[in-house]
């Protein structure tokens, strides 16, 4: 069944142990990033938990992070599936999209606040990275729009810059992303564009918001959901939002105004340039009562924006070169290292010596934009496993034969190792990288290992408490 909101949500989360409490007030200036940057670094990922930070200095509602992507157990729980499921979760939604029902009511609209009384400071935004950042962040927004041609409605995550009691500055990566269409067809009429900001919802609203998704996001939402999303009409425009949404902030983006933006702490774990961008004039904002602000935590890797992102992308890797291209693939990995974007690595049985190339090419037809390192290794090695990995790639690769580079392929978005005179552009299709494949595979047959017989080592295992060491054996083993 479906979560009907973020709470039903949360206290799913509470039942399996993966949504911590903080009850120390924190500072949304600094605290609350600093907080979820060490809870990131220091708890492993199948420990790891979404936090709420329950008293959040001046002001007066909770704050949770992590929600979706506090690990790829905890996306699957977001998704109601297990991490094996979660491609043909997606798969199955897409295709089979089920849209959204209006109602006339929802809790929604429990709080109705316009023109005037609206300041949006009042929602508790965070720093994201201080002494950078300039300003207080909406991380995780779903902004709805539509195509003023077509009347197609989109959702899509663009971060928001906090600039006034009424004002955000809005982000969009690059020219493709949805609304950024919709507002360039509004304005060459020298018409604003409505939108709308849904802010704490059931998972499947922010996930396929921040989803590659064709068609209408709600639909999806909906598919995933496997019953439809209900949606209320906007106090301002014809714009429908979740019934159930925690916050809707509604506005307009202003015709030909362009205002700096940035710079912002990025997903690869530098700062992204400020540029000059729109902005959004906010006209009313709809609430429950009690409402729960949910905000994304991305930055430096590992974080939830690049769980969200990798998690993803390895299972949709997987499923293409497993079932579509049928390659005897055991895993496929984009690295957390990597913003879930730059490092990708896949471990498969090597039947024939062209294969590991193979694998290469296919994940680059993919997807060209990601993977600036791909490694294949042999089936044996887990390359979730850092170690793993890079011993294969110190003893079973001769660079000059075994490691190639390739120019003038698509670059991975805000790769900050690009010329710097790409900063503060849009992401151009047209700026160009390379990419280095790693076949990382043995190519001849290799000497026997240097290590017990795995006999041996299992009843080490079994009588460990008999040789009297301290540390358990709860680590996962090397072999
Ligand atoms: C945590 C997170 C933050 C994101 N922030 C932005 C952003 O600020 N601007 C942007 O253009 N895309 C951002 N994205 C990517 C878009 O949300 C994503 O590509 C989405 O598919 C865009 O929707 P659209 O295809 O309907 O335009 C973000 C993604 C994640 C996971
Ligand atoms: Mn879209």
């Amino acid at each position: 069944m479906a979560y009907r909101d973020l709470r039903e949500y949360l206290k799913v989360l509470d039942e399996r142990g993966k949504l911590h409490h903080v009850k120390k007030e924190v500072d949304p200036e600094w605290e609350v990033a600093a907080v979820m940057r060490r809870v990131f670094q220091r708890i492993p990922p199948d420990q790891r938990p979404a936090v709420m930070f329950e008293r959040i200095k001046g002001h007066g509602m909770p704050l949770v992070a992590g929600v979706l992507g506090a690990s790829p157990e905890v996306y699957a729980l977001a998704l109601e599936t297990t991490v094996d499921q979660i491609a043909d979760k997606w798969s199955r939604a897409q295709t089979n999209p089920i849209p959204p029902v209006r109602v006339k009511a929802g809790p929604v609209k429990d709080n109705i606040v316009k023109d005037d009384r609206v300041d949006v400071s009042q929602l508790p935004l965070c720093v994201w990275t201080r002494g950078q950042d300039p300003a207080p962040y909406v991380t995780g927004p779903c902004v709805v729009s539509r195509d003023p041609e077509t009347g197609e409605r989109n959702m899509g995550t663009y971060r928001l810059m906090l600039k006034g009691k009424r004002r955000f500055g809005i982000y969009f990566t690059n020219t493709w992303r949805h609304m950024y269409v919709h507002v360039m067809k509004n304005e060459k009429q020298g018409r604003p564009t409505p939108c709308a900001v849904v802010l704490g919802c059931d998972p499947t609203v922010p996930l396929t918001s921040v989803a590659r998704v064709q068609g209408d996001e709600y639909g999806v939402a909906g598919g995933l959901r496997g019953i439809p999303l209900e949606v209320v009409k906007c106090e301002t425009s014809d714009l429908e939002v979740p019934a159930h949404a925690e916050i809707v902030i509604e506005g307009v983006v202003p015709c030909g105004v362009r205002e700096p933006e940035g710079p912002f702490g990025e997903y690869t774990g530098y700062m992204g340039a400020a540029a000059p961008s729109f902005v959004i004039d906010v006209t009313c904002v709809t609430h429950r009562s009690n409402p729960v602000y949910q905000a994304f935590f991305s930055q430096m890797p590992p974080s939830e924006s690049s769980c969200i992102r990798g998690t993803g992308r390895d299972v949709a890797f997987y499923k293409h070169m497993a079932r579509d291209l049928k390659l005897p693939v055991r895993d496929v990995h984009l690295l957390e290292a990597g913003g879930g974007a730059a490092f990708l690595a896949i471990s498969l049985r090597r039947d024939h010596p062209g294969l590991p190339h193979r694998a290469m090419w296919a994940a680059w037809a993919y997807e060209p934009s990601l993977s600036k390192f791909v490694v294949v290794v042999d089936e044996d090695i887990d390359i979730r496993d850092h170690f793993q990995l890079l011993w294969a790639m110190s003893w079973h690769v001769q660079p000059d034969q075994d490691i190639h580079i390739y120019r003038n392929t698509a670059a991975t978005a805000l790769d900050p190792s690009l010329a710097q005179e790409h900063d503060g552009e849009f992401e151009r299709a047209d700026i160009l990288s390379s990419k280095v494949g790693i076949d990382a595979t043995r190519k001849h047959k290799f000497p026997a290992r240097s290590i017990p017989p795995k006999e041996d080592l299992d009843k080490i295992d079994a009588d460990w408490n008999e040789y009297g060491f301290q540390s358990s054996l709860t680590q996962r083993s090397k072999e």
